[in-house]
């Protein structure tokens, strides 16, 4: 089914232009302000084959390389402003926090729409038909939230690990400063990938008077008050918990990511290996991208399979995933970009067992016939309407996705 990319490459290098190539070779960061790690050096290197896709696609509508939203990365300069300060995303974030949910649904705020969405539907979520393109049309549909009804104006940023991975907690992202996306947890006890030394509530940055509604419903943290529904629907104020977590980082820095892109040329492998089943073998930090990047800061709700959304930052992180499948998907855009993977569930085994049994799922047999329902947080749409990063959905602004660079 997948024909080797590396036999078409020269093809396609062939008709993209010498001009189109300089302007996406960057010597140095787009953003000026950290040095390309060996990923952003293979996206501009990548930047020509998208360009000479684009030229040849009928389906692109008005969406054009120029016309194409850029996600920021956090930590940026006032060349390509991303987000040096989380100041007005946060007051956005405020305001969806504040606001009364637009839906039947049991959440308390417009932001626990997203929230419980993901408890509710994580078996279709996880399912590995869904997993890449749902959760890419969920992250956008908060996006689109934040902008059309919480007042913010920019797009929502990705978390590019190789920045922080090496010192998390000094981080702009995680230094708990007010340009940050909040701080360090207090030290708690916590069981899973070797804890970086908090675990307890934030006490420094934005989200330091946060409260966190509901769940939990996964299993991680020992020590969360119980939620008074078994579904985790039902109000459960708190505080957020966070274990910003080096160790965790550290199976995302630049040559990991780099070796998920390029040496997993078939769907499922790139698939398996970015959610690290299985792990790798004699490896300090086997637990793939997804892992790395949900445990950089796990805690409560971050660390909690279905409730992870209840931590801002999970849009951060799945903004970079997105960045990552979107470079792979790139390295052969005519045989990636509908390439669906049909490997396992991408859900802890004992979480599956007990979700299936509360929401059986079943999905179509042939990924075209897929139609991915956000309930009441985006409408349904055929997956292979949201597999194309740059004019997906027939090109219109309603699906079509940002280009993720910084
Ligand atoms: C961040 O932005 C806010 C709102 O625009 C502003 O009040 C604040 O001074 C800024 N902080 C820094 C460190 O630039
Ligand atoms: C927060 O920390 C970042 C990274 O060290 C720094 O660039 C920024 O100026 C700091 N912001 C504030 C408000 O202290
Ligand atoms: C990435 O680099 C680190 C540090 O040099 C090394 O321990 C790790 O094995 C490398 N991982 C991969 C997948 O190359
Ligand atoms: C893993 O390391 C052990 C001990 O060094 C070695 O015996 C084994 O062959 C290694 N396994 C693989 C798959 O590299
Ligand atoms: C493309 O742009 C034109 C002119 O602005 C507009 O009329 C048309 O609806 C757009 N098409 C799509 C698919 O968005
Ligand atoms: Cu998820």
């Amino acid at each position: 089914m997948m024909i080797n990319a590396y036999k078409i490459l020269p093809l396609i290098l062939a008709v993209s232009s010498g001009a189109a190539e300089a302007a996406f070779m960057p010597k140095t960061s787009r953003n000026g302000y950290y040095p390309l790690d060996v990923v952003d050096e293979l996206e501009a290197a990548t930047m020509p084959k998208v360009e000479a896709w684009m030229a040849t696609k009928k389906t692109a509508g008005n969406c054009t390389l120029e016309t194409a939203v850029d996600r920021p990365t956090s930590g940026a300069t006032s060349r390509f402003p991303g987000v040096r300060n989380t100041s007005k995303l946060c007051s956005a974030f405020r305001s969806c926090h504040q606001r009364r949910q637009r839906t039947s649904s049991r959440a308390l705020s417009r932001y626990d729409d997203f929230v419980g969405f993901h408890m509710t539907e994580a078996m279709m979520l996880h399912d590995p038909y869904h997993l890449f393109a749902s959760h890419k049309y969920f992250i956008w549909a908060y996006e689109k939230a934040l902008r059309d009804e919480c007042g913010y104006t920019g797009y929502q940023p990705y978390m590019n690990y190789d920045r922080y991975a090496q010192d998390p907690v000094n981080s702009p992202m995680f230094n708990g400063n007010a340009s940050s996306m909040g701080g360090q947890g207090l030290p708690k006890p916590y069981d899973w990938i070797r804890p970086g030394g908090g675990g307890g509530c934030v006490t420094e940055g934005p989200f330091k008077d946060m409260v966190v509604s509901l769940g939990p419903k996964g299993h991680v943290l020992t020590d969360v008050p119980k939620n008074p529904q078994s579904d985790g629907l039902g109000s459960n104020p708190r505080c957020l918990r966070r274990d910003v977590n080096r160790n965790s980082a550290l199976g995302a820095t630049a040559n990991y990511t780099l070796s998920t892109i390029l040496d997993n040329k078939d769907v499922d492998a790139f698939y398996n290996r970015y959610l690290g089943m299985p792990p790798l073998i004699n490896d300090t930090h086997p637990w793939g991208l997804h892992n790395a990047g949900h445990y950089m800061f796990g805690g409560d709700p971050g660390g909690d399979f279905f409730a992870s959304p209840g931590d801002p930052s999970f849009y951060f992180h799945h903004g970079m995933l997105d960045r990552v499948w979107w470079i792979w998907q790139m390295q052969d855009p005519e045989n990636r970009i509908n390439a669906i993977p049909t490997g396992g569930m991408a859900m802890p085994p004992h979480q599956l067992r007990e979700e299936a049994a509360l929401h059986p799922f079943k999905r179509a047999e042939d990924p075209k016939d897929v139609i991915v329902d956000l309930g009441w947080i985006a409408p349904a749409i055929p997956l292979l309407e949201l597999t194309d990063q740059l004019g997906g959905n027939r090109g219109s602004s309603a699906t079509s996705m940002s280009k993720l660079v910084d």
